[in-house]
């Protein structure tokens, strides 16, 4: 007799029942905002809202060469690079002076997806909304994600997918992150957490996929490793040379600006336009509209500054995460401005 087909629904369910049980089996510690925990996952502190996410990337990932993923720690300029990478891989159907440009009218972190926040768990968490499915998008996706590199799925690696990963010094991912969270504590009547309090977390490792350190360290790795594979890029190199950044990695996503759209067209530039932190957050959607959690879209346009820890960190503050800093990266060659 041929096998009853599997009812995709009662397989979501098990599959929830079951990460249900892992998350609970995890290690935790009290999470900043809307995560109640972080667990202890595969060395990082992922947040348990995202962990079934996690595991479901895990579990049915199905990933195509011509993927290309943005990788970032929380707070590194995520929605900056995002909104990049969709405006030069999709200059072509959406040139960027556009009157319509999907950058015009919706926010970056929905036109590239987390792979762990929603696509996968939309499926999982019942009554949660349910999102196109990602095998019928067209190549090439462009997804995001936390997802330390070592908790990628293999076939990720395995495929040849490219990984843009975006990190920054973590002075400012600590400031940046802490008022992110304030803000998150707000919607859901938490009081704010201290920067002192904030910042012991932070050094401790325990903040959203972190330690951030460690985060930093698995991709800096893999980009030596797999040089083709893994392009590793700094938000301070991004804020300085934008334009030099662009180019290199779009180059890399095998979207490269020929000389014509460059010089004549002035793409380059004008995606730099589309892009820019004031451009951004002053359209509607950016200062209006609301994450599905109900997060306004403008907690993601702060400053958009380099250096701005030197207003909220004490000198004590600096010298013990610059220690930690320089004890982490030690003899792998990695530096921060
Ligand atoms: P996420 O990891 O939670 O998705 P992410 O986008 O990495 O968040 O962080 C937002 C940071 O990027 C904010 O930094 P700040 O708190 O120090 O200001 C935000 O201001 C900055 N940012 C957002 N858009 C831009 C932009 N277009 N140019 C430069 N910085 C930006």
């Amino acid at each position: 007799m041929a096998e009853a087909e599997a009812d995709p629904k009662e397989e979501n369910e098990s599959s929830y029942q079951r990460y249900k049980i892992l998350i609970s089996s995890l290690p935790k510690e009290e999470g900043w905002a809307s995560e109640n925990h972080f667990c202890h996952y595969q060395g990082f502190f992922d947040p348990d809202i995202f962990c079934p996410g996690v595991f479901a990337v895990q579990d049915h990932f199905k990933a195509r060469s011509s993927d290309i993923i943005i990788a970032t720690t929380p707070k590194s300029g995520t929605i900056w690079i995002k909104a990049l990478l969709f405006a030069a891989v999709n200059r072509g159907m959406y040139p960027p002076t556009y009157n319509h440009h999907p950058l015009l009218s919706e926010n970056p972190q929905l036109l590239v997806p987390f792979l762990e926040l929603r696509l996968y768990d939309s499926k999982i968490i019942p009554d949660f909304e349910i999102l196109p499915d990602i095998e019928t998008l067209p190549s090439p996706r462009l997804f995001g994600t936390h997802i330390p590199f070592t908790s990628l799925p293999q076939s990720m690696i395995d495929s040849g997918s490219r990984i843009v990963y975006l990190y920054r010094n973590p002075k400012d991912v600590f400031v940046s992150m802490w008022h992110f969270n304030n803000k998150i504590r707000a919607t859901v009547s938490k009081p704010p957490l201290s920067a002192m309090e904030a910042f012991e977390r932070f050094c401790k490792g325990v903040s959203q996929f972190g330690p951030f350190w460690d985060h930093v360290l698995v991709y800096w790795r893999a980009s030596l490793e797999r040089p083709q594979q893994v392009l590793f890029i700094k938000y301070e190199e991004l804020q300085a040379d934008p334009g030099g950044v662009l180019k290199r990695v779009a180059h890399f996503v095998g979207f490269s600006f020929t000389s014509e759209e460059e010089k004549e067209q002035g793409l380059v530039d004008k995606i730099l336009r589309l892009c820019s932190f004031e451009n951004l957050s002053s359209l509607e959607v950016n200062k209006a509209g609301k994450s599905p959690k109900g997060l306004g879209y403008g907690a993601f346009f702060r400053k958009g500054k380099v250096g701005d820890w030197a207003n909220y960190l004490t000198s004590e503050m600096i010298e013990r995460i610059d220690q930690i800093t320089e004890e982490k990266f030690h003899g792998h060659g990695l530096k921060f401005c």
